[in-house]
């Protein structure tokens, strides 16, 4: 069984000002073994039509075929639900309700793996379901500035959403600071669906795997299936893309 992380007052003070929370070592090096190794199975598992989605991507360094991001997860592998449950008692108390599931991936960011352009997640279309999310990012490998680790604008998030679909433009960054938020194996980020944030790439020899599952208040209804649904529509795994057909990433 994964330790279920717990938040202090300091952490839901520290989420309400900043519309993120750092939380270190919110899961043991035990654990980080255990979800490590899940990971690799997740890897391993065949790409198939109908089941977890699979994203690949070009390396920024030499254009050989990297796997970017494994989406919808928790379906198929007990282990990662098992990780989605043990999650939702700190987003509880961040939420102030129960907490229900939204959707959850795995960003490899392999090295020559791609950053993220400045960006609210509530921008990917997410305003349509619900007006407030969280997310975990579970820190499977180190992250640093060296390979991409998150970088957080604080205090920016109780402006609401900016253009949807599109990432920061300059002037809406104006004001805005972001700051590198390394972590270590264990390390909990929790953020708020319009918290600004952003990555570089990976230009380093390190793999930068990192676990993210976002949920919102039980109020607000269950949206998962219909998430994936409509995404599928727009944004299928690669394994069920028509060859002649474009599909653009816009944040
Ligand atoms: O994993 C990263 O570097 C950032 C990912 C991100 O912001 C996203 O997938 O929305
Ligand atoms: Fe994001």
């Amino acid at each position: 069984m994964l330790q279920i992380p717990t938040l202090d007052s300091d952490d839901l003070t520290a989420f309400k000002r900043d519309g993120y929370l750092v939380k270190r070592g919110a899961f043991s090096p035990e654990d980080m073994q255990t979800i490590t190794t899940w990971t690799e199975e997740l890897v391993a598992m065949p790409e198939v039509s109908g089941r977890h989605w699979v994203y690949h991507e070009k390396s920024q360094k030499d254009g050989a075929d990297l796997i970017s991001r494994i989406e919808k997860i928790a379906p198929f592998h007990a282990g990662f639900a098992e990780l989605t449950e043990a999650l939702k008692a700190p987003m509880a108390q961040l939420l102030g309700e129960p907490a229900v599931l939204f959707k959850e991936k795995v960003n490899f960011k392999m090295p020559g793996g791609d950053g993220f352009k400045p960006h609210q997640d509530s921008q990917a279309g997410w305003y349509n379901y619900a007006d407030m999310f969280i997310s975990a990012l579970v820190s499977i490998d180190r992250s640093t500035l060296e390979n991409g680790c998150l970088q957080m604008a604080g205090g920016h998030h109780k402006q609401g959403l900016k253009m949807a679909w599109e990432p920061l433009s300059e002037s809406e960054m104006e004001g805005m600071e972001f700051v590198p938020v390394p972590t270590e194996p264990g390390d909990v980020i929790f953020f708020d669906s319009y918290a600004p944030h952003s990555s570089e790439p990976n230009l380093s020899d390190d793999i930068r795997r990192i676990y993210y599952a976002t949920y919102n208040g039980a109020s607000k209804g269950d949206h998962m299936i219909q998430y994936y649904a409509d995404k599928y529509a727009n944004y299928p795994p690669d394994i069920d893309r028509q060859k002649d057909k474009e599909y653009v990433f816009r944040v």
